[in-house]
């Protein structure tokens, strides 16, 4: 069995170019594409969110990461079958209204996404309604909110009791943002709290 030690070790190099031609070199073998996603990409992508977590991996190699296992994608996708393109659900992120920071956000997006989640971005300054109305549109099991203000945190909590008060059964609300904490999270009644992107993504995958 092929243990895709190359293509692991390459996408936590972030190097997409030699990512994409060791996939296509494995898919030009014979290899399943969705051996190729679970047991290599989405694998890889679960050593960056470790690294990400210990302080081995900066900001702007994960992003790179990141980038990397969304081109590599980009090849598998026509050929997965339906099996292989179940998601483990669908979440919706965004920043909180009247916050506009991003990079944190689309850090947990693009984590999340690279963990095999169906992934709904409604950017930032995002109204409880916006949330909501996603909420009831899609299948969604997560909601994850960013605030990066202490004078947006309270927003959060009227998000989540918005989402709360819709009726939205089996949803699992998780927040994060430099200014939260568990003990924050734990006041407004969120389902979890991530200290980062990493840290999301293991957390999504725990409801799934
Ligand atoms: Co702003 N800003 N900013 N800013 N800004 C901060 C947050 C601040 C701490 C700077 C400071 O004063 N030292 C301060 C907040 C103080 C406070 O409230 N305690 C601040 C302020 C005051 C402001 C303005 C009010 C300034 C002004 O206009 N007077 C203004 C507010 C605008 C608004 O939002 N309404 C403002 C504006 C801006 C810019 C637009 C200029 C720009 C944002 C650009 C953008 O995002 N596209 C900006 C920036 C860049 C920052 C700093 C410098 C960097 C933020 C960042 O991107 N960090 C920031 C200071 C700092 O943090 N050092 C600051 C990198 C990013 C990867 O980290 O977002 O924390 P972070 O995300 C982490 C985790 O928090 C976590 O995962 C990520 C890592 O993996 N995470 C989640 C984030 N969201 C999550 C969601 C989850 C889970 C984990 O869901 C489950």
């Amino acid at each position: 069995m092929t243990d895709y030690a190359d293509i692991m070790t390459t996408l936590i190099s972030g190097d997409a170019d030699n990512v994409c031609n060791l996939v296509q070199t494995e898919l030009d073998q014979g290899t399943n594409a969705g051996d190729i996603l679970n047991s290599a990409l989405i694998k890889g992508m679960d050593i960056v969110g470790e690294k990400m977590q210990s302080g081995e991996m900066f900001i702007p190699e994960v992003l790179m990461s990141a980038m990397a296992m969304n081109k590599a994608v980009e090849i598998l996708k026509p050929l997965l079958s339906e099996d292989d393109k179940a998601s483990a659900g669908h979440m919706v992120v965004g920043t909180v209204k009247g916050d506009l920071h991003d990079i944190g956000k689309n850090l947990v997006s693009m984590m999340v996404g690279s963990s095999g989640f169906d992934v709904t971005d409604l950017g930032v300054d995002v109204a409880p309604e916006a949330f909501v109305k996603t909420v009831q549109e899609k299948k969604t099991t997560i909601v994850a909110l960013s605030a990066l203000l202490t004078t947006t945190m309270p927003m959060m909590k009227q998000t989540i009791d918005a989402i709360r008060e819709s009726g939205a059964e089996g949803v699992k609300i998780i927040v994060g943002g430099a200014p939260v904490t568990q003990a924050f999270a734990d006041e407004i009644g969120a389902d979890g709290y991530a200290a980062d992107a990493g840290s999301a993504a293991k957390l999504a995958k725990s409801f799934a």
